[in-house]
């Protein structure tokens, strides 16, 4: 594949990382931290940091697509794959879509199938260091097959639920689906 072929519709490279946050960087807390599973599931699951980082790790490399047309091309990211997450919990028959919490009240929403796929992962380094602060430490969504709004930085629980809810962008224009190579980047 050539780099071209990596570059969906209306998005140019940068070797840079932006940051794009709405508001502050939280601060980060290890003895308060806490990683949850909720919502529509048999048994709802809470996890210190410790027992978090114990999980086993799983490494990926993939392109991250900011909707503002900046792509990052080959990010190494590691962190445990979400299907690894799901051995956690039993999910409701009715569990149809999810919401990214964070820290700092960030929300964004995805249909359970585009969260489980097999490149999706909550992911605690970046190109081989651990996240820096703005970016999302200690632990993020990494969803490379959407545009970067749904790779929720601060992650702290997925919630499992029966109807569709918007987060936070999809409440402020920004398409609900999000794909970038349809190019679903607004709402209107
Ligand atoms: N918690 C939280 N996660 C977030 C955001 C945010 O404001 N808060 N911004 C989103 C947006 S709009 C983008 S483009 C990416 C940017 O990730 P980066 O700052 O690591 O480049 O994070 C996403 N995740
Ligand atoms: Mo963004």
């Amino acid at each position: 594949m050539t780099q071209r072929d990596k570059v969906p519709p209306g998005q140019f490279v940068t070797d840079r990382f932006p940051v794009l946050t709405y508001g502050a960087t939280p601060k980060f807390d290890q003895d308060s931290w806490s990683f949850r599973l909720s919502g529509l599931v048999e048994e709802p699951v809470e996890l210190s940091y410790s027992s978090f980082m114990a999980l086993p790790s799983f490494t990926l490399t993939a392109d991250f697509h900011c909707v503002t047309q900046w792509s990052r091309l080959d990010n190494a990211w590691e962190g445990v794959s979400i299907h690894e997450i799901m051995k956690l919990v039993k999910l409701k028959p009715e569990a149809r879509f999810a919401m990214a919490h964070c820290d700092g009240g960030y929300t964004t929403n995805l249909p359970i199938d585009v969260l489980l796929d097999d490149d999706v992962l909550l992911a605690y380094k970046h190109d081989g260091k651990p996240l820096e602060p703005e970016h999302g430490y200690p632990l993020r969504l990494i969803v490379p097959k959407r545009y970067a709004w749904k790779s929720a930085k601060w992650l702290r629980g997925l919630e499992f639920m029966p109807e569709d809810r918007p987060g936070f962008w999809e409440m402020h224009g920004y398409h609900n689906d999000a794909d970038p190579w349809a190019e679903e980047r607004f709402s209107y």
